[in-house]
């Protein structure tokens, strides 16, 4: 679903504003005429059903097709996740013994072909995409982010445990990757692999939207 009014995707974005300014200076001798200040007062969007276009989302820019989970391609490396399923528009997995690791991007295997959606033929520029937003439904638990830097576990870096902590009902969490509190390494260069980490007594149900 893409209503931008309430976040519903999950998406790797930029959030920037790029202005591109080019001036010059009038050689001299050239008169410049003064001009009266202008007062621009917005009135749209006023704050009420507002809809905006979304913005540079990783999954849609880079892979053509974004995390709405309405895929089976969405995740297509499921073996970090065994007993997770894509149906209606929804991630579903059980939390394990271990805590649950969902691969939005999965770095690749050394040695292996690199065939298709892997980081390490589509690596995230950090310094482009920061903001992580997520629908997540897990009733209990703590949630965090993982990255990789290569195709291989190290090096890496993860958040801290994400607040709120999850509770029972749907819950957006909008992630400032390189400002939020970091369990290792920073969000920076270029990262191979992204996962969220569902951490939750074994036989815990988990949706992402
Ligand atoms: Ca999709
Ligand atoms: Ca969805």
């Amino acid at each position: 679903m893409r209503t931008t009014r309430v976040i519903r995707i999950l998406a790797l974005s930029a959030l920037a504003v790029g202005i591109c300014w080019v001036g010059w200076r009038p050689d001299q001798g050239i008169p410049v005429l003064a001009e009266p200040q202008v007062t621009i007062t917005i009135t749209q969007p006023d704050g009420v059903d507002d809809v905006v276009g979304e913005g540079d989302d990783f999954a849609t820019t880079v892979f053509g097709d974004p995390w709405d989970m309405d895929q089976s391609t969405d995740i297509p490396a499921l073996h970090g996740l065994p007993n997770g399923t894509i149906s209606g528009g929804l991630l579903y997995y059980t939390v394990q013994s271990n805590p649950s690791e969902v691969p939005l991007l999965f770095y690749g295997f050394v040695g292996a072909m690199d065939v298709g959606k892997l980081g390490v033929n589509y690596p995230v520029n950090t310094d482009h995409y920061r903001w992580l937003s997520f629908r997540i439904w897990q009733p209990e638990g703590n949630i965090q982010i993982r990255w990789h830097h290569a195709e291989a576990f190290d090096p890496w870096g993860i958040t801290g445990y994400l607040s709120p902590s999850p509770t029972d009902g749907w819950h957006t969490y909008v992630v400032d990757l390189e400002t939020v509190s970091k369990g290792r390494g920073d969000w920076e260069g270029q990262v191979l692999g992204l996962y969220i980490i569902s951490s939750a007594p074994q036989g815990t149900q988990v949706k992402i939207d």
